[in-house]
């Protein structure tokens, strides 16, 4: 069974999950090498490896413990909407509470369950490459708030010790552990505590009919790929009906043709 009913339970009631250790050591070492010197000395890196996700983080793309929490969260066609990586020091933060709420309305962020199944809108999952204890400043979640109907309450979404919501958790992970949630929960990135740096990949997952962030990879980094990769930027639709039966845009079909990726190179 590819995600547990323990899983499915978790992530449906928190909208959260950690799955530990899901990297080998060899894995976690080539990444934050590659994020160290993209941070520090990018030119020692080939320009098709200076941004997420190319080089040795293009591992993370299709991780089979990734991909099998997404399909039974997004469904069986998903899509990686965009990458970054964070080095952040003691001190530095990447920001509020910010999310939750009635944005489930929204179809890109929206966060339903029926008939048993799980379909939420945009997932980010964030691959951890230190090891993160409660108090760290691990990524932090207001549990629940991913299903909340009112607008996030500011008794709520303080982020300062001493005045932080009950309902406020993080997480403890070895490093090499994927975190996953819903963009729909409300979260937060506070300032890091520790002295040895978070060093994080962040990658954001969709549904393969939605498209929220105009992709920003660079198409070095796309073009250096291997196919089954790319496959996870081709372009956003589900079916063409202009033939008969109707083609789905499967990964199958991306493999099979000549099709280029999702154009990057038009300017902002
Ligand atoms: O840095 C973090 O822990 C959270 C990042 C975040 O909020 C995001 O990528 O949406
Ligand atoms: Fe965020």
């Amino acid at each position: 069974m590819p995600m547990t009913d323990e899983e499915k339970f978790r992530f449906d009631l928190t909208g959260f999950l950690v799955r530990p250790a899901i990297l080998t050591p060899e894995e976690i070492a080539s990444v934050r090498d590659q994020v160290y010197r993209i941070k520090h000395d990018p030119d020692s890196l080939p320009p098709e490896h200076r941004a997420m996700p190319g080089g040795a983080a293009s591992v993370l793309i299709d991780h089979p413990k990734v991909i099998e929490v997404l399909h039974e969260i997004i469904g069986k066609d998903v899509r990686l909407e965009g990458s970054y990586c964070v080095w952040r020091k003691k001190g530095e933060m990447h920001g509020p509470l910010h999310g939750g709420g009635p944005q489930q309305a929204d179809p890109i962020f929206g966060y339903r369950c029926l008939n048993g199944r799980i379909h939420a809108g945009m997932v980010r999952v964030v691959f951890e490459l230190t090891e993160v204890r409660k108090g760290d400043g691990g990524t932090h979640f207001l549990v629940g708030s991913h299903k909340a109907n009112f607008p996030m309450h500011t008794d709520h979404l303080s982020i300062e010790p001493g005045q932080r919501s009950e309902f406020l958790v993080s997480y403890d992970c070895p490093a090499g552990s994927a975190v996953f949630f819903t963009e729909n929960l409300c979260h937060a990135g506070p300032v890091w505590q520790k002295e040895e740096p978070r060093v994080a990949v962040l990658n954001a997952y969709s549904h393969l009919a939605t498209h929220w962030h105009r992709l920003s990879t660079p198409p070095e980094v796309l073009a250096a790929l291997p196919r089954e990769k790319q496959a996870y930027f081709r372009e956003p639709w589900i079916a063409d009906f202009r033939t008969k039966p109707a083609t789905h845009n499967t990964i199958e079909r991306f493999l099979d043709s000549d099709e280029p990726v999702i154009d990057t190179t038009h300017k902002p």
